[in-house]
């Protein structure tokens, strides 16, 4: 597909109004695509892994001073940073667009998402509670206190490639943590435009350190070497399960913490009872919206028997009508696919499921995209006669498969019976059915869901999933207990040493 639009050209003219500097991203070892029409956009300097040791000591040394700052002025920080962000949101949002290829909405929507997590953190900041707990001993105060951390690593994907940095990156900075960002390597253009928003944020605040936020380009041995970097404290990646069991074991190995958010397989389960049309209209947002390349996307659709037929055929005509073409240049519902892999990957899924038994309708390369470097495809929704093959595994492309099913409980058996635990849904108007999916034998994901896709979190929530989803939360409800470390404080204020437990030790 060619662009009418010059997108070389407006990244340039985005990049260089966000003010970030042209030695980052005009002549650098790294080249950088635009999904949307497969073009050159940038060549962005990397950073080789020999250079992280000076990255997360420059971290290291800013963590010694933002620790000290009181809670509520480092929201401060966070509140400009909203501010800077409402300011940039028209160019990021289509930033986002030219390099992830989203439609506008969902561009614009990413940065509304980044702006709510710093609201969020803002009045996070004058809220990071301890407990008083009662002691057994007299004239004794017992609480706890909640410390910054240290370093924050955080390590993000191409689909979501500003929201996910910055719900990271508005909690670490309240709780008193520097942030080494690296960022997929096929959206780093998003990445260095935030830390120029960031920068100005922080040009407008007395206080803050150098190297509070250090943006990283370069390959897995950079990620490597800040992973295995014994003074980062935390890091947070985003990513496919290959990378998380990469990253997990090396974390455990030296005690570190992580927050993991990898691969989602996640489902639905449409009950006699469900309005149609709503879940209709879910169900298309869930499994087609960014082109099925969410963490959160809808890839299996449980139908009741009674309801098949009926929302299969309408499910099908969407498939067949939705609106596929470039984002910069028509008001499409879905845009191009990130790269050749991610179409090769979807063409091998489809296969695998009609050697199964499945009907695919959809899934073709889109006409106009030709043979250039853009791949379009139409989203395939698949019959399946079964959970079996592809199915089991996350493909990232808009492949939905559907599946009937008789028994209720059968259908919460087969829901959960993938490896995967991110996101999920029901759709039903009986209120059984619902609390069961709710409850400790229904849906057991992290995220579960009565009547909307699994997609499109808020950030109040806290995000994230079991199983080889990885167990992290971020974003919002208490996900900032990750990023700071808990003291427990017992304060005796009498002139006896009265032990615990009865213990009596008279020297
Ligand atoms: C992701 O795909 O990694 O719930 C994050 C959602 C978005 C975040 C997705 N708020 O779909």
């Amino acid at each position: 597909m060619t662009s009418k639009v010059d997108v070389k050209n407006e990244t340039t003219s985005i990049l260089e109004r966000l003010g970030v500097p042209a030695t980052r991203w005009n002549d650098g070892d790294l080249p950088v695509h635009s999904p949307v029409d497969g073009g050159r956009i940038a060549d962005v300097a990397t950073t080789s892994a020999q250079e992280a040791a000076t990255v997360v000591d420059a971290a290291r040394t800013a963590f010694d001073a933002w620790r000290r700052v009181p809670a509520p002025r480092r929201g401060e920080l966070v509140r400009l940073l909203g501010e800077e962000l409402r300011a940039a949101k028209a160019d990021l949002g289509r930033l986002v667009s030219i390099e992830a290829g989203k439609i506008p909405s969902e561009g614009a929507g990413e940065v509304q998402e980044m702006i709510d997590i710093c609201d969020f953190a803002v009045g996070l900041s004058r809220q990071l509670y301890g407990l008083t707990i009662a002691t057994e001993r007299p004239g004794h105060r017992m609480m706890e206190t909640w410390h910054p951390l240290g370093v924050v690593g955080v390590i993000t994907a191409f689909n979501f490639p500003v929201a996910v940095w910055s719900w990271n990156t508005a909690l670490a900075i309240v709780c008193g943590n520097p942030v080494i960002w690296k960022p997929s390597e096929k959206t780093p253009l998003t990445a260095l435009a935030c830390e120029a928003i960031f920068r100005r944020a922080v040009e407008r605040f007395a206080d803050a350190p150098e190297n509070l936020l250090q943006v990283v380009v370069g390959e897995r041995a950079l990620g490597e070497a800040i992973v295995d970097n014994p003074a980062v404290a935390l890091v947070s990646a985003t990513g496919s399960t290959r990378m998380g069991r990469e990253v997990g074991p090396r974390l455990a190995a030296r005690f570190a913490r992580s927050i993991l958010e990898l691969g989602g397989n996640n489902g639905g389960i449409v009950c006699p009872s469900a309005d149609l049309d709503m879940t209709l209209r879910a169900v298309a947002f869930g499994a087609m919206g960014t082109a099925g390349q969410r963490c959160t996307t809808l890839r299996r659709l449980f139908v009741h028997e009674s309801i098949y037929d009926t929302l299969v055929a309408r499910l099908k005509k969407a498939y067949e009508s939705v609106s596929i073409g470039n984002p910069l240049e028509t008001s499409a519902l879905v845009g191009p696919l990130i790269d050749r892999g991610a179409f090769e990957a979807m063409g091998e899924a489809l296969d695998a499921a009609r050697a199964e038994g499945g009907t695919v309708t959809g899934g073709e390369r889109d006409e106009a995209a030709g043979d250039s470097a853009a791949y379009y495809v139409r989203p395939a929704v698949v019959e399946m006669p079964s959970q079996c093959g592809p199915v089991l595994e996350e493909t990232f492309a808009p492949i939905l498969y559907v599946m009937k099913y008789s028994d209720f409980d059968a259908a919460i058996r087969d829901h959960n019976a993938v490896a995967a635990g991110l996101s999920s849904s029901i759709f039903t108007r009986d209120m059984q059915e619902a609390e069961l999916f709710l409850s400790a034998e229904g849906s057991d994901c992290g995220i579960a869901n009565v009547n909307i896709g699994t997609s499109g979190a808020e950030i109040g929530g806290a995000f994230g999933g079991e199983k080889e989803t990885g167990g992290g939360r971020e974003s919002g409800s208490d996900a900032w207990k990750a990023y700071m470390r808990r003291a427990t404080n017992t304060v005796n204020f009498s002139t006896e040493l009265p032990l615990a437990q009865g213990v009596s030790f008279d020297i």
